[in-house]
């Protein structure tokens, strides 16, 4: 029986030149697909020597470097699951994870050992290892004396691959459960949709630990013998002194919006690239009218989400449509359903539901919740709410869950809202999503304060710093008398959305 494991199709499609390029640095150096076997093969020894045994949990949260993307797959590689976790994660965030997915290793900064270090002993993780922006750490010492050959770990197309972690509309995050088999059908689809070819360089600017960037970005150049452009983060004139060697750059709305500030984005500096792709968040009509204009090229519309990798696209050849995300991927089945669940025609807006290769396969340790958000026959529930058009364009024109995404970074209200409750003179709290030029939507919040309670905004906001990752802070919390609730009781977001757009 043949290799079901993700890696081991990478290495079937891997250039025959182990010496091709597959990733450039930011200070020049290159690393080639040879030296990325090698190293992720050492990190997967290294792994092992410090107590993973296959389908262990390998947890993450490292800096974005050559040797953050080897111990992805290196993890592949071994048999064990990846965990990655945002930077921007506080220790608490952290502990929930540790606690929950139970890793047998857990791999961290090296300045944030020391704060980690007790959370990691109460989840009882085997082991610590460091790494660092440069590559250095603990997990490199270990692996630097390893052999550079590992076989790739035998995997059926339904074992774990890897667990992303997704916040709930209950507070309580998720961890999707991602197999080989997603990874495989939905890295092919996208190779396929978007035309990738060996001749291809990726400007990849976004962070490794979410499905756009750990996933799209990496697997379309891997499978296609590719190489990249790797920025540690994304600053747009960095991003446009390097679009005249890239062919294909991936963003979130933000990074698109961010470049059309830069009086250097014309068409001729972005005359070297073929396609550039946007997603994990609403791009506004308005920026892909103004993306057309300025540089005569339109910026292709996808969709995805943790629980499915990429779902719709855009046509690489063909209208690509704005305010549409475009039409389901090879091999995704796409509904647009009514509250029965039966599937609406064509024009109508409701639910939008999934199916296929692509699709999760649970929520680890969350059997119910994992039940709760599939149809009795078989579709699983986005949560976000669309039509099609004639043509078979998908619009996304709102969502059923309660969810503010940030700059591409998905906040849920009831998460923040619960950390505001827990301060001294707060009775009751109110999170929602306000327009915001830069992120699309930002964070602000409300609360009520019971009689004769004092409130200083810095020190609430500064406070939330230290509990909850950067970008889910409310840039506003604006005190209020009493929440507007409807008949049923009911809080009102709409009418505080509006109150705190003006
Ligand atoms: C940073 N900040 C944010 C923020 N990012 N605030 C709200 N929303 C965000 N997304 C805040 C910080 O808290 C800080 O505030 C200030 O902005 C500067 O921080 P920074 O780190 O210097 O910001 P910057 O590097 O400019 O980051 C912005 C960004 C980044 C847009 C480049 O957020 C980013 O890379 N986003 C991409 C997210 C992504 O990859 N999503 C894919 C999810 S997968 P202060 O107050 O401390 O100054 C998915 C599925 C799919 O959704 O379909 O793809
Ligand atoms: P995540 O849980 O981080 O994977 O985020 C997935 C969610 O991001 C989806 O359910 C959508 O709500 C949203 N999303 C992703 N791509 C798009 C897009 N192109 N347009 C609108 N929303 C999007």
């Amino acid at each position: 029986m043949t290799n079901e494991n993700f890696l081991a199709l990478v290495e079937h499609r891997a250039p025959r030149d182990p010496a091709a390029v597959l990733l450039e640095q930011e200070d020049g150096t290159t690393v080639s697909y040879g030296e990325m076997a090698a190293l992720s093969s050492r990190i997967a020894h290294a792994l092992a020597r410090a107590g993973a045994k296959p389908g262990d949990r390998i947890a993450a949260q490292v800096e974005k470097s050559a040797a953050a993307l080897a111990l992805y797959l290196a993890c592949l590689r071994g048999g064990f699951v990846y965990l990655p976790l945002n930077t921007a994660y506080q220790p608490a965030e952290v502990a929930y994870f540790l606690g929950d997915a139970e890793p047998a290793v857990f791999v961290c900064r090296p300045e944030s050992r020391a704060a980690l270090d007790a959370c990691a002993r109460e989840a009882k993780v085997g082991t610590v290892l460091t790494l660092d922006a440069a590559g250095h750490g603990t997990l490199a010492d270990a692996a630097a004396t390893e052999s550079s050959v590992h076989p790739v770990a035998d995997a059926r197309s339904d074992d774990l691959a890897v667990i992303i972690y997704t916040s709930g509309t209950t507070g309580r995050s998720k961890g999707a459960m991602l197999t080989h088999g997603n990874l495989a059908s939905n890295g092919l689809a996208l190779v396929e949709a978007w035309g990738f070819t060996a001749d291809d360089v990726l400007l990849h600017a976004l962070p490794l630990f979410h499905v756009h960037g750990l996933f799209v970005a990496n697997h379309c150049v891997l499978l296609s013998g590719a190489r990249m452009i790797f920025h540690r983060k994304y600053d747009a004139s960095v991003a446009l002194a390097n679009l005249a060697r890239a062919t294909v750059m991936m963003g979130v709305p933000t990074y698109y919006t961010r470049l059309l500030a830069e009086p250097g984005f014309t068409r001729e500096s972005a005359s070297h690239v073929r396609l550039f792709i946007s997603g994990s968040a609403p791009l506004l009509i308005e920026t892909f009218r103004e993306f057309e204009s300025r540089i005569g090229m339109a910026i292709l519309e996808r969709y995805g989400m943790s629980e499915a990798g990429m779902i719709t696209s855009n046509p690489l050849h063909g209208e690509r449509r704005g305010g549409t995300v475009g039409a389901p991927l090879p091999g995704n089945e796409v509904r647009v359903a009514d509250a029965d669940d039966r599937a609406l025609p064509t024009g109508e807006t409701g639910a939008i539901q999934i199916r296929g290769p692509n699709v999760f396969k649970g929520y680890w340790r969350m059997p119910e919740k994992t039940r709760e958000e599939f149809t009795a026959d078989g579709w699983f529930r986005t949560g976000d709410v669309g039509c099609f058009d004639a043509d078979g364009y998908l619009a996304i024109v709102g969502r059923a869950k309660d969810l503010i995404i940030s700059g591409g970074y998905n906040v849920y209200p009831k998460e923040i809202e619960l950390e505001l409750d827990t301060l001294p003179g707060v009775v009751e709290s109110a999170v929602v999503g306000v327009p915001h030029p830069d992120f699309g939507e930002a964070v602000a919040a409300a609360v009520v304060l019971s009689p004769g309670a004092t409130f200083d905004e810095a020190a609430v906001i500064a406070l939330l710093k230290t509990r909850l990752a950067n970008y889910k802070v409310p840039k506003r919390v604006h005190v209020i008398d009493d929440l507007p609730r409807n008949a049923m009781g009911k809080v009102q977001k709409a009418v505080l959305r509006e109150r705190f757009s003006r």
